[in-house]
């Protein structure tokens, strides 16, 4: 066999384990077509070496097996949100995001129309076949009017499942795309005028210009059920009506090229520029790690607890997180938050068996009790009932948080009866200074409160002192 040199492209198709040169497209697929020409302009270009393509899922998902070049596999539908990220921490990298209509058109369009209207430097190659290929032949958005797919077996109806969407168009009343333009694969006159839209899309990448969008009208014989020559058909005769072919814009000489990127600021600087400056975490691996729980209803200053907590870590400079999970209610719906202290990087936030548990209503004391760790702590409001049995080895306290701020006039204070138990009782292993600080810190925006919840805090802690 003639040795025939590849540059762009693999030379083999390894997925099928016998170095094969054949492909996973079917006879007469566009999808085999618009991948020499993405290799064609990538290599003529000179571009190889830069260019990073995203294949979300769909036929065209094992890319990676057949491009020489940068790859990064997305999930359905999110190839420009990948694509958005890589040009923004590589904004030397040519950006190429290949997706079919379902992908790009049904679950992903609205990252589509975010990522066009944001301008991201991307060249956009959208393959449309009128149906899903992969699934096997399901409606896509551009399906046309009466087509027949798996899910419209009698033919698609507007009345029912809306009317063919036109990307193109769609992405044309938006201000920042550089150039919009629809082609097809369907017979040779139309590919090398493929081919020219794909390298000017991949030249704006070059000169840094922006967001380009190439739509390629693309036949699918196995799923419309036509020979490949039918199919390419079909793609003249019938989507060319719906979806004529053209350039809808072409802004390439006014738009300006990508100025340089501000330099990144760095880690202490995102500190310093934040609310509260504070030096970062330092690595303590010796530290032992702490993971609490803070819950209750709504409007119980569940949340500002954790917060608390949280923010008196950071000023200790441990790693923390303050990780909140509420009901949609304003007010009275569950609410809890998962705060953990560690010597070194958090790696989930989640707390699903705390060591310390805090409980301020009975539901969630019923409902979280069970999980606490032997030898954990759980600090519990009074007025709940400790019908349910603590595991063996936890410790249940039981604060007067709810009753002890009503009786000191400041009910909506119950939060810090319970800060003061945390504290007294020793159960964030944090320096009471910091934990009163970070209270402080808390009411930032009302000064007028600070000296008044020192007071509360002292009151609790007395409360708690006489009667544990
Ligand atoms: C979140 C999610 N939903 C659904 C699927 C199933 N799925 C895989 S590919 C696909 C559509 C493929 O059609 P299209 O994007 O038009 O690409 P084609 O295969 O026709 O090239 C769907 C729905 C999935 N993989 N992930």
């Amino acid at each position: 066999m003639k040795e025939i040199k590849t540059v762009g492209m693999y030379e083999t198709f390894d997925r099928s384990g016998k170095h094969t040169r054949a492909t996973h497209y079917c006879a007469g697929c566009g999808h085999g077509i618009v991948h020499k020409l993405v290799t064609e302009a990538m290599v003529e270009l000179g571009l190889q070496d830069r260019t990073v393509i995203v294949n979300p899922i769909g036929c065209a998902v094992f890319g990676y097996y057949y491009w020489d070049c940068g790859n990064i596999g997305a999930a359905h539908g999110r190839a420009a949100a990948v694509g958005s990220a890589v040009n923004r921490v590589r904004p030397e990298a040519v950006v190429i995001s290949y997706q079919g209509d379902g992908d790009l058109a049904a679950i992903g369009m609205n990252h589509t129309f975010q990522s066009a209207n944001r301008g991201e430097h991307m060249a956009v190659i959208f393959i449309n076949n009128a149906i899903y290929g992969m699934t096997g032949g399901q409606m896509a958005p551009t399906t046309l009017v009466g087509m027949k797919t798996k899910t419209s077996p009698f033919g698609r109806d507007p009345l029912t499942m809306g009317y063919p969407i036109h990307v193109c168009e769609t992405l044309n009343q938006l201000r920042a795309p550089v150039y919009i333009t629809r082609v097809s694969v369907a017979d040779t006159r139309r590919i090398m005028q493929a081919k020219a839209a794909i390298r000017k899309a991949l030249e704006i990448q070059r000169d840094g210009k922006g967001y380009a969008f190439v739509e390629v009208i693309s036949p699918c014989p196995t799923n419309l059920g036509l020979s490949p020559v039918k199919a390419a058909q079909f793609c003249i005769e019938q989507m060319e009506q719906e979806f004529p072919l053209g350039t809808l814009r072409d802004n390439t000489k006014e738009a300006d090229p990508r100025a340089a990127p501000a330099p990144k600021p760095t880690p202490q600087e995102y500190f310093e520029a934040g609310e509260t400056a504070l030096p970062p975490a330092v690595v303590d691996p010796d530290f032992k790690e702490l993971r609490l729980k803070f819950t209750g209803f709504g409007g119980q200053g569940i949340l500002s607890l954790g917060i608390c907590v949280a923010e008196a870590a950071r000023m200790e400079r441990r790693f923390t997180s303050w990780y909140p999970s509420y009901g949609p209610e304003q007010r009275g719906g569950s609410a809890q938050c998962s705060v953990v202290i560690s010597g070194t990087p958090i790696g989930c936030p989640a707390v699903d068996h705390p060591d310390v548990l805090v409980c301020m209503n009975r539901p969630s004391y019923e409902r979280y009790i069970g999980d606490v760790v032997p030898g954990g702590l759980a600090i519990v409001d009074s007025t709940v009932p400790l019908e349910v049995k603590p595991p063996e080895g936890v410790r249940v306290v039981q604060m007067s948080a709810i009753d002890l701020a009503i009786e000191l006039g400041v009910p909506k204070a119950a939060n810090t009866m319970m800060l003061a138990a945390l504290m007294e009782l020793g159960a964030t292993g944090l320096k009471p200074e910091h934990l009163q600080a970070a209270l402080d810190a808390s009411f930032k925006k009302k000064p007028e409160l600070v000296e008044k919840n020192r007071a509360l805090l002292r009151e609790a802690v007395s409360w708690l002192k006489s009667h544990t």
